[in-house]
């Protein structure tokens, strides 16, 4: 039986694959497993400076796997106990995260895409809000980040109606960074997952809390927030590195320290 989450190391990147092509990447109990013990043992590995998330076959993820995977309990228990954990490792991973959604990313696989810190899309793949579709509502942060995305008007749409939205139109709406032609999504996002991991990635991470936190700070309290982790920055041995390499004219090593 092959691994539902696929991972492997290139240079400084984990290339994460979710691997139930036949069910378009739907998490069953196992994935979910899989998923949390991939993103624990990536997020604690100093090596591993950024992840990239792609899918196996013509899909990124169909989220909850509708046949045999969903729960007999309460639905908000199993929330709990699975996409919640994935959305909080992938939000506190002091790491950036590249999603490379290279087919039809729906419900909680659209979410779990919309939760990464890069989206790079295919020009043929789509996300849906599909919930609405089964008589539920958003979850995995859907209906937080869509309307922060792109607004209540456009977010309406996309959870109440369930409407299907191609990359182009992601694009637009600035859901995703950047869209490709499939066959350039791999070396698209592997180039940015590279680039990320040769940066300073202590930098990137406080970058990534300041970018987290701006979602509900004052002014105020986001000036605070930049000089506390500006403080940490600044005792890094990457911001060392970074001055050093200017005054000697040379291009900065960082090591992600
Ligand atoms: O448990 C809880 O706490 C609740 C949590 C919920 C979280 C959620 O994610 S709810 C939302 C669940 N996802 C969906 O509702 C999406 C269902 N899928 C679709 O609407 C469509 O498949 C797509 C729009 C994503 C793609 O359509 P299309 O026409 O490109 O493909 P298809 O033919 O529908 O699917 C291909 C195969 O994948 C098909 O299997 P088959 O007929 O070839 O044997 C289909 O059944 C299977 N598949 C697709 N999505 C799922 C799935 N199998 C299980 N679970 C799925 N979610």
């Amino acid at each position: 039986m092959p691994e539902t989450i696929l991972l492997e190391r290139v240079g400084g990147v984990a290339r994460v694959t979710l691997n139930r092509p036949d069910v378009l990447n739907s998490f069953n109990p196992e994935m979910f497993s899989r998923m949390l013990a991939v993103l624990d043992e990536v997020g604690a590995d100093r090596s591993v400076r950024a992840v990239l998330i792609t899918g196996s076959g013509r899909g990124f993820s169909a989220g909850q796997d509708l046949a045999g995977g969903i729960s007999e309990g309460s639905y908000g228990d199993h929330l709990e106990h699975s996409w919640n954990k994935v959305v909080r490792r992938l939000r506190a991973m002091e790491k950036p995260v590249v999603a490379a959604v290279n087919g039809v990313a729906a419900g909680a696989g659209a979410n779990l895409a919309l939760n990464c810190d890069f989206v790079i899309a295919a020009e043929e793949a789509s996300f849906i809000q599909a919930f609405i579709n089964i008589g539920l509502v958003p979850d995995t942060g859907g209906s937080w980040i869509l309307p922060h995305l792109v607004g209540t008007a456009h977010a309406a749409a996309m959870l109440m109606l369930g409407e299907k939205v191609p990359a182009q139109r992601a694009y637009e709406l600035g859901m995703v960074y950047k869209v490709v032609p499939l066959a350039g999504l791999e070396g698209e996002a592997m180039g940015l997952a590279t680039r990320l991991a040769a940066m300073p990635t202590m930098a990137i991470a406080l970058t990534k809390q300041l970018i987290q936190a701006a979602a509900t700070n004052t002014l105020a309290e986001q000036l605070v927030a930049e000089a506390e982790m500006q403080t940490i920055a600044g005792k890094s041995a990457d911001h060392g590195e970074g001055v050093a390499a200017f005054r000697e004219k040379r291009k900065a090593v960082f090591k992600g320290e």
